[in-house]
């Protein structure tokens, strides 16, 4: 361990001093080697979620003082979202402990944060690295506190969930522990796109249930909310320039006004989560017919949406321009999945037009989503298509698209060798509604798998699981998106060497049935991790 040794407590305090990486970092490498031999022997895990790039720890125990005040600094130092999370956290991590306890000293008083850029500009690639350095308590030790360093505020959204994972209550003192200082911890994650699709036309899902998913999301670190809003059961959002589209929804009660849907993003915005928004198009979207009839073919084809007329396209640029306004982030989702273009055929004048324009359905399909992302495009979006868009014309697609896998494992080596960007969502690993997908096959889903150029790797901009809604409505949506999208979270967010290698049932499955109670105890309903009876555990 550690404390046997008091040069290991020097090393990341000197780093903390100094603040020069290429003046330390060799050095901090071996300790780190040496560090993590002694931890495996001693069987002692770290119960952090999802595991930092780099990290050492100590065997001392602080205890936190439940009026521990914020110490800003930096450009970003004083932003509202650093502020606010902070507040958040503090209500997490002493939620048993709101007011100071009588002839305790505490340890730990002060968090300073220090955030060097005051650019809140949330986008893909945004700077999501930390340090969190905490200082022991003993001799060897110079008196440092706790700090978290950071290049962007989103960064040290980061670093505050972790040093929230580091805290736990004692039940027998009744105070707030942090054990194994000291701690140095560097972090970054290993993809830009960190996704979760929720899906609110098949079952509609409530605002709050919305927070509640996009506030679970950031203690595991995911970072985009891919926003399925629409598709053909129900069109639950308003959109001004056609007020008729969300007569498409169930009831009156279940819709998003434009301003639910510009508060979901200011609070997902405040956690450091994208908001990506889907316009589902041309299948998909027999519910925009209710409000606006015209966009039927006929009344027996009632998706996908009627290539011939005008009309569809107009509309189609209203909805965008109208959300243009809500969703700043640069990727939109503009669908293109499961088109069945036989009733386009059989439809006499969309047959008749296909004719005219000497198109058969598979070009006209080609036609709706080139023309779909056009307009999307004029809006300064980058266009993001299901991976059919790519199978059936991808030398016609806009060069920057971002192709979206969900059939199998095969497109994204296939996109990325020809230059395009690529989420990965295997179904077989990531849709959370096959319910029999076990969490350690989501864990060892490897969304670079089949792509060894490097320069063709960094193309794969990351993955998300999918939470498609026939299945799930506000009753039971967190217990089937958690724990399994934790599993995802980590190999999205962690170096795949972590631990890939070794017993999973050793190394990872303690540190997520962790997870899963830090989860619960933050109110969030995640299900068991495990399900005895279906299966034998993983080896
Ligand atoms: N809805 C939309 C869906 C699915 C897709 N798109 C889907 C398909 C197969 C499974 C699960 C979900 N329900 N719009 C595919 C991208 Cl198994």
């Amino acid at each position: 361990m550690a404390s046997s040794n008091p040069k290991t407590y020097l090393i990341p305090l000197t780093f903390f001093l100094i603040f020069s990486p290429s003046l330390v970092i060799s050095s901090r490498n071996l300790n780190l080697k040496q560090h993590k031999l002694n931890n495996e022997a001693n069987n002692n895990l770290t119960y952090i979620w999802p595991l930092p790039s780099d990290y050492t720890f100590g065997n001392q125990t602080l205890t936190v003082d439940p009026n521990l005040s914020l110490i800003a600094a930096g450009n970003g130092g004083n932003s509202l979202i650093v502020s606010e999370a902070f507040a958040r956290y503090k209500s997490i991590i002493f939620k048993h402990t709101s007011s100071a306890l009588k002839g305790v000293e505490y340890d730990v008083t002060k968090l300073n944060i220090n955030v060097h850029s005051a650019d809140e500009v949330l986008q893909l690639g945004v700077d999501e690295s930390y340090s969190l350095m905490v200082a022991g308590n003993d001799e060897h030790s110079i008196v440092g506190g706790i700090t978290i360093e950071a290049n962007s505020v989103y960064g040290a959204l980061r670093g505050l969930e972790t040093f929230s994972q580091l805290c736990s209550f004692d039940y027998g003192t009744k105070s707030v522990k942090l054990h194994k200082a000291p701690w140095y911890i560097q972090d970054k994650p290993r993809f830009s796109y960190r996704g979760l699709l929720l899906d609110t036309s098949r079952h509609y899902l409530p605002i709050e249930i919305i927070k509640q998913v996009i506030e679970s999301m950031s203690y595991a670190k995911l970072n985009v909310l891919h926003w399925h809003i629409i598709d053909e059961e129900s069109f639950p959002l308003e959109v001004p320039s056609y007020p008729n589209l969300w007569k498409g929804s169930y009831t009156k009660w279940e819709r998003y006004t434009t301003d639910d849907a510009y508060e979901i993003v200011n609070f997902a915005k405040m956690r450091g989560i994208n908001v990506m928004a889907e316009v589902d198009v041309p299948g998909h979207a027999e519910s925009w017919g209710t409000g606006y009839p015209d966009l039927w073919p006929s009344l027996s084809c009632r998706e996908p949406l009627d290539v011939s007329k005008n009309f569809t396209f107009d509309l189609i640029s209203g909805i965008l321009a109208d959300m243009r306004k809500i969703f700043p982030f640069e990727l939109f989702h503009l669908g293109g999945d499961e088109v069945h273009t036989d009733c386009w055929n059989s439809t006499p004048h969309v047959n008749q037009w296909l004719q005219d324009h000497e198109m058969t359905g598979k070009e006209a399909y080609q036609y709706f989503v080139l023309k779909a992302q056009e307009i999307a495009i004029s809006l300064n979006w980058t266009p993001v298509n299901w991976e059919e868009t790519f199978n059936t014309f991808a030398s016609r697609l806009n060069p920057r698209t971002v192709v979206h896998n969900w059939l199998g494992s095969g497109v994204c080596p296939k996109a990325v060798a020809q230059g395009f960007r690529c989420i990965f969502s295997n179904q077989g690993v990531w849709y959370l509604d096959h319910l029999d997908v076990p969490w350690d096959t989501v864990y060892n889903a490897e969304p670079l798998e089949g792509i060894t150029d490097a320069s063709e790797q960094k193309l794969v901009i990351g993955g998300e699981v999918c939470m498609w809604g026939e299945t799930a409505d506000a009753s039971n949506v967190q217990q089937t998106i958690w724990p399994r999208a934790a599993a995802a979270a980590e190999r999205l967010w962690s170096s795949k060497e972590s631990e890939s290698s070794g017993n999973l049932t050793l190394t990872v499955l303690p540190r997520l049935e962790y997870f899963r109670c830090l989860l619960t105890r933050r109110g969030v309903q995640a299900a068991p991790v495990t399900n005895f009876y279906a299966r034998s555990p993983p080896t």
